[in-house]
């Protein structure tokens, strides 16, 4: 790719592989130089000689994508001759090359491979692009042939990529150095940098890039005013060609913050005016801006609350500012008591987001788009689908993931977020007929926001395995039928090439995530972290703290009961899957401490007791990382020295990691409960 160079050679497409050993440039991610060695001669002809047939920016930058993948990925230059690669949308190709290509949904795009000729055909320019960098996907991992014929339309029409960078260049839960956008308080990017982190996001379907904070503190609310605004301009100039869009995290308060109003109540016209007029400047300058993200009410960011409005009200007030420019608000539903007291036990912050946001359902403009987080707390390893899903029906929405892996092991442990992902598709509202996630993202919920695991290390994303995750979150976003293993399974081989390194990656992710949870926090039991930092056990560490995250371990029980006779969560889910949750037999074992409060010696599946099964993860855990580390050990030599070490001092730290969350939360359940490990491995009394 791109400034940050790796290996000339690699560039060069020349000795990319030499015997077993693939030489990897961790920068270029899954735009590996694969050379020519898997395409068949006949195809290599077709695509020395790519036509593109219409103009404009998108159509434009999709023949300079696709000739630039060609070279830099295959060696393949461009050169006249009989066969050919046409380029184009499907209306204009339908009439130029006498064809009969069918429709696709916007975004969508037909490959179609002949004897003599490549079709990449889109529904629109962006389909066009999709289309290409597609083709180039599959001339590595194979499926392209004379006789091909592939349709692709993305499920959703929303893939958002949320960064929650700061001006200041730090990056919230970020686990892989500074902004790629910020320093110092001012806008300060490498050009280069940003198409090549462009090329990476539009390559999987990302179409809308939310470019600062949700939390606008400081610096970040003076984003939207003329001091920055030209330097966001030229960042959306970089994504535009990609078909990415700019969204901005705003500030509820801003009209008073920034000085120039009293007061931010979104019913008091000189507020509405005001947010219309900024939103002109705005536009000025981004024409195509996506619109605003808004964190309001939410640990701690102003909101409608403060003037007795409703979100409603809130998010309308700013919809109307931004409907004459075509933008959109995406609200976020992260609202929450984060003052509570512990001693309380009839708040639930698990209800929190139903309460606040289904008795408004019906209540929001037509651009507005309500943000939800996967789960009803804040992307634990393992929570229950919110039960927003499914029953929202009058209101526009989408579902926030998060990539950075804030409470997933922080870009050290090696978890592969995709295999969670595919059970959060999985999840079945029960409402209809056809209402697992998987089903209801597009028709709706119009697609999906995750939380960047991004930043300026050189390798991107930390951990180089990590990757995964955002590759893996644009895939899903697009496909969602798609399976964590054909994912990961894409992933290696576009990253590692057909070896044993390919395939071990593989065989990792997809341990990686139950081996997490096993150490960390098994059975839905949440948040035994250290506060602030996210990282590290610590069992009672938002035990008695004003966010509202317990488990309430005594020495009898752990657990909090959401069903009826409890707080009443349960009751928030359609009644088959309340019915599933309410009852400790049929409730899934890994989410029951989520739904219920039971003894340490409550019999669980397999026979054990509950605190002996606590104790087998944690140990079990910890012994899978070894075996992980022991697999990757075994690559030794058969990979670029780079990313074996780098890759190898992070399980080292993971294992580090693994044992002290291992013997931190079994020696406080040992001491809590006075119940000794019946295999005799606790130890630590
Ligand atoms: C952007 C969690 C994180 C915060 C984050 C917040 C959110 O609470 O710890 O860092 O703030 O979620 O999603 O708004």
């Amino acid at each position: 790719m791109g400034s940050v160079n790796c290996h000339t050679a690699l560039h060069n497409n020349m000795a990319l592989v030499y015997g077993d050993l693939m030489k990897i440039c961790e920068y270029d991610c899954w735009f590996q130089a694969w050379g020519t060695q898997h395409i068949p001669a006949s195809l290599v002809a077709m695509l020395e000689n790519v036509t593109i047939e219409e103009q404009g920016e998108i159509m434009g930058w999709t023949g300079a994508e696709l000739r630039r993948g060609l070279r830099r990925g295959f060696g393949i230059s461009q050169k006249a001759g009989p066969k050919e690669t046409r380029v184009g949308t499907i209306g204009h190709l339908n009439t130029a090359l006498n064809l009969a290509l069918p429709p696709q949904k916007p975004e969508g795009f037909v490959i179609q491979v002949t004897d003599d000729r490549i079709i990449i055909a889109g529904q629109d320019p962006q389909g066009a692009l999709y289309g290409a960098y597609r083709l180039l996907a599959l001339l590595r991992l194979g499926g392209i042939s004379p006789g091909t014929r592939i349709a692709e339309a993305p499920a959703g029409s929303h893939r958002i990529i949320n960064h929650w960078d700061n001006l200041d260049g730090t990056v919230e839960r970020g686990y892989a150095g500074n902004s790629l956008f910020y320093k110092d308080n001012r806008i300060d990017f490498d050009p280069q940098r940003i198409e090549d982190y462009a090329r990476l996001l539009a390559s999987v379907g990302i179409n809308r890039i939310s470019i600062n904070n949700a939390n606008v503190r400081k610096a970040a609310k003076k984003l939207i005013t003329e001091t920055y605004l030209p330097d966001v301009a030229k960042l959306a100039a970089i994504f535009r060609p990609f078909g990415i869009r700019l969204l901005l995290s705003i500030n509820f308060a801003s009209p008073y913050l920034l000085g120039e109003v009293s007061t931010a109540d979104p019913l008091d016209p000189a507020v509405q005016d005001w947010w219309k007029a900024r939103s002109e400047v705005i536009y000025r300058y981004i024409p195509d801006l996506a619109g605003f993200v808004v964190k309001a009410d939410s640990e701690f960011e102003p909101g409608p609350f403060q003037y007795g409005r409703t979100h409603a009200q809130g998010a309308n007030m700013l919809a109307a500012a931004l409907k004459p420019h075509g933008g959109e608000v995406i609200w976020r539903c992260f609202v929450y008591n984060c003052t509570q007291d512990w001693r309380d036990p009839s708040i639930d912050r698990a209800k929190a987001a139903y309460d606040h946001f289904m008795p408004l359902d019906g209540g929001f403009d037509q651009n507005v788009l309500l943000q939800i987080k996967f789960g009803p707390y804040d992307f634990q390893v393992r929570e229950p689908v919110s039960p927003l899903f499914g029953r929202l029906s009058k209101t526009r929405h989408i579902m926030e993931l998060q990539i950075t892996q804030e409470y997933t092991g922080q870009q050290i442990d090696l978890c592969y977020l995709p295999w969670i992902w595919e059970d959060i598709m999985n999840f079945d509202t029960a409402y209809r007929p056809a209402s697992t996630i998987r089903e209801l993202l597009g028709p709706s919920i119009e697609g999906l926001a995750g939380v960047s695991n991004v930043g300026l290390d050189q390798n991107w994303t930390g951990h180089t395995l990590a990757q995964a995750n955002l590759y893996g979150y644009g895939r899903l976003g697009w496909d969602p039928n798609l399976s964590a293993q054909k994912i990961a399974e894409e992933w290696s081989l576009l990253t590692f090439g057909e070896s044993d390194a390919a395939q071990t990656v593989t065989k990792l992710l997809m341990k990686s995530y139950p081996v997490y949870e096993g150490y960390n926090a098994p059975f839905g039991v949440c948040f035994m972290v250290n506060p602030g930092s996210h990282y590290g056990p610590n069992p009672e560490g938002y035990e008695f703290s004003k966010w509202g995250t317990y488990h309430r371990a005594d020495r009898q029980s752990i657990g909090v009961d959401r069903g009826p006779t409890g707080t009443g969560y349960t009751e928030h889910y359609s009644p088959q899957k309340a019915g599933l949750f309410r009852d400790p037999s049929r409730c899934p074992e890994e989410l029951i401490l989520f739904f219920h409060r039971l003894r340490y010696d409550y019999r669980m599946k397999n026979n054990e007791t509950l605190i002996q099964n606590i104790y087998n993860a944690h140990f079990e855990g910890y012994e899978a990382v070894e075996a992980m580390r022991n697999d990757w050990m075994g690559l030794k030599g058969k990979l670029d020295e780079t990313v074996y070490t780098s890759v190898l001092s992070r399980l080292e730290q993971q294992l580090e990691n693994a044992r002290e969350w291992r013997d931190v939360i079994n020696t406080y359940f040992w001491r809590k409960t006075g119940i000794p490990d019946a295999k005799g491995r606790l130890v630590y009394g």
